[in-house]
């Protein structure tokens, strides 16, 4: 669909349309969940003279009226939009919004926990994503569930020629397949245990509604324990990590109960194994105030495979040549620094402190150049699977541990400054409020929630709202102001996508989509995203996409 040029008489600019079917009267993009009493409001308008106004739906009142900015040309396109700025307007409520020369108008709500039930169904939708058991849930009505799934993973025939099996029961479906990977099981897990280590005291006020509610782990660990427990089937005796659980092609459109094909282990990989010492050795202090003996376990592992790491010093990429699925390889450089962050913060020992700065001095000389001393330090805006750097650098400039070289946290941190007002601007400079400019590839909504963050991290250091501004404008992105005015998340907000690439979505003969999930995005324009279950590229739903609106969401769930 490409995008319609409007001229309105008397308005007197070319005004454009929607990427989506609703352009005919123009359009009103808005979060169409809604917004934070005390925090910024804005709606993006299309084909919008100016004046605007919002009704409180209870009794019908105009509570706010005001005329709309700009219009602002986007850089790129040169099409032009009026930015609708409601901030002012703060008191809890159900509300519409609508704009001269737009037909219809754009629901939200104002309200302190107006993120919680999204942070709840987009948690629920990873305990939807479990293998290796039957699931079930409901939504508006609809059940969702699947049987107990791929009870015999996985055959050995590709890590050693050894044939059988060896038990690799659980974890998550990665995504629309539903197969295993280890690297893509790092970006989703390890935002997950960021998740809890920054706003853990409140996620734990979530109810999840899951089996193990009740029991002795906080039901966020206890979703998160069922990847980790997958996980450590994934280390070979020796140390090695192998990098997925997979069928040779992609399955079919069944229910995964019904995927029956041989999966394998695939070969090890160097990136897989530093992403298992990674997330075990976070796993180990997470769970330790709740199951000690669970954590010295996954302890254990980090050490045992850490060890093998260090006799391996150079990239192992995993030898997948028997495999077309996914492929989730990429160098190990992020991941070995993540790995050695993560084992010094569970730890304390010195040698793993050594490793990481020494890593860092190495990949990025700056601090150790005495002329440029407490230069920054890269920090990157716009990351993913394939470069969980951040992951490592967070966790080190957040520690409370001594011993941290002063020149490497001030590189460090002036570098996460740098990148989170970078956002900053880029969110504020963009139509749509969208944090990643004009970034679109292949799961860039996960990003757009990812970015989420770095702002995080930078409003730690310094109290300063702009960066949790910038954090909510990428919700708001993603739940509706966008080119389609919709939200990018299943059964959730106006207009949400019906058909996902998602196995379980296509086959199990319900109308609505499994729910929860936040699709992969336009690419690689602007107007690429297409609701076709056929368009893996724009449409698919994946874990590690999931878990950055996780984090997303749980820095708002009481403001
Ligand atoms: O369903 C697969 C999806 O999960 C992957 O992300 C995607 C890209 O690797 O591939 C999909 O599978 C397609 C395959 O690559 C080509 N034939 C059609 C498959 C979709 O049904
Ligand atoms: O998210 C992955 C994206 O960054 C890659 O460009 C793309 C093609 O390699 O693969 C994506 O991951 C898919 C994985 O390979 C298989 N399961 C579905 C994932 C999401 O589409
Ligand atoms: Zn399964």
């Amino acid at each position: 669909m490409k995008p319609v040029r409007l001229a309105l008489a008397g308005v007197g600019i070319s005004l454009i349309a929607s990427f989506s079917d609703a352009a005919e009267g123009g359009r009103i993009s808005l979060d169409s969940v809604g917004y934070l009493p005390a925090r910024p409001k804005k709606a993006t308008l299309v084909g919008a003279a100016g004046p605007f106004s919002v009704v409180r739906l209870r009794d019908r009142t105009v509570v706010f009226a005001s005329t709309a900015a700009g219009p602002i040309t986007d850089r790129d396109t040169g099409d032009q939009f009026l930015i609708a700025d409601f901030s002012a307007l703060s008191e809890p409520g159900e509300y519409a919004l609508s704009a001269d020369g737009v037909s219809g108008q754009s629901r939200f709500d104002i309200r302190a926990d107006v993120y919680v039930e999204p942070f709840q169904l987009v948690t629920r939708a990873m305990y939807l994503w479990r293998c290796g058991m039957a699931v079930e849930g409901e939504h508006q009505g609809v059940r969702f569930g699947h049987g107990a799934c791929h009870r015999d993973d996985a055959l050995l025939d590709h890590v050693g020629g050894r044939p059988g099996r060896r038990p690799s029961v659980g974890g998550w479906h990665d995504a629309g397949d539903y197969n295993k990977y280890v690297v893509n099981a790092g970006a989703a897990a390890g935002v997950m245990f960021r998740a809890w280590e920054d706003f853990g005291d409140r996620i734990q006020r979530a109810p999840l509604d899951l089996p193990e509610a009740g029991g002795k782990l906080p039901e966020f660990l206890a979703e998160l324990k069922w990847e980790i427990d997958w996980l450590l089937t994934m280390q070979a005796d020796d140390g090695a990590v192998w990098h997925k659980v997979s069928t040779l092609e992609f399955g079919p459109f069944v229910m995964p109960e019904r995927e029956n094909l041989p999966r394998y282990f695939a070969p090890w990989s160097s990136a897989a194994t530093a992403d298992f010492v990674a997330l075990t050795a976070m796993a180990a202090r997470c769970f330790a105030p709740f199951d000690g003996r669970y954590a010295g376990e996954c302890l254990q592992a980090a050490r045992t495979s850490y060890a093998f790491l260090e006799q391996r010093p150079r990239n192992h990429p995993p030898d997948l040549r028997a495999f077309n699925t996914g492929g989730y390889d990429s160098p190990d450089a992020d991941d070995r620094l993540w790995a050695a962050a993560e084992l010094w913060e569970s730890t304390g020992e010195n040698e793993f402190l050594t490793a990481f700065e020494s890593r860092l001095s190495a990949d990025f000389p700056t601090p150790n150049n005495r002329d440029r001393a407490n230069g920054p330090i890269t920090v990157d805006a716009d990351w993913d699977w394939s470069n969980l750097r951040n992951l490592g650098l967070l966790t080190y400039l957040n520690s409370k541990r001594s011993g941290r070289d002063p020149a490497l946290v001030d590189g460090v941190r002036s570098g996460l400054l740098a990148a989170a007002e970078g956002i900053v601007s880029t969110a504020a400079e963009h139509p749509y409020g969208r944090p990643l400019g004009d970034r679109y590839y292949w799961g860039c909504n996960g990003t757009v929630a990812r970015q989420t963050l770095v702002l995080q991290a930078a409003y730690r250091l310094t109290s300063e709202q702009r960066y949790r501004d910038a954090a909510l404008d990428a919700i708001h992105h993603l739940f509706g102001r966008n080119g389609y005015g919709r939200c990018f998340v299943t059964g959730l907000g106006a207009n949400p996508p019906l058909h996902p690439h998602d196995r379980r979505s296509g086959a199990d003969g319900l109308a609505p989509p499994w729910p929860g999930y936040l699709v992969g995005g336009p690419h690689p324009h602007a107007d690429s995203w297409q609701d076709d279950q056929d368009d893996y590229r724009t449409n698919e739903v994946a874990i590690n996409w999931n878990a950055a609106l996780i984090y997303a969401l749980a820095g708002f769930l009481d403001d």
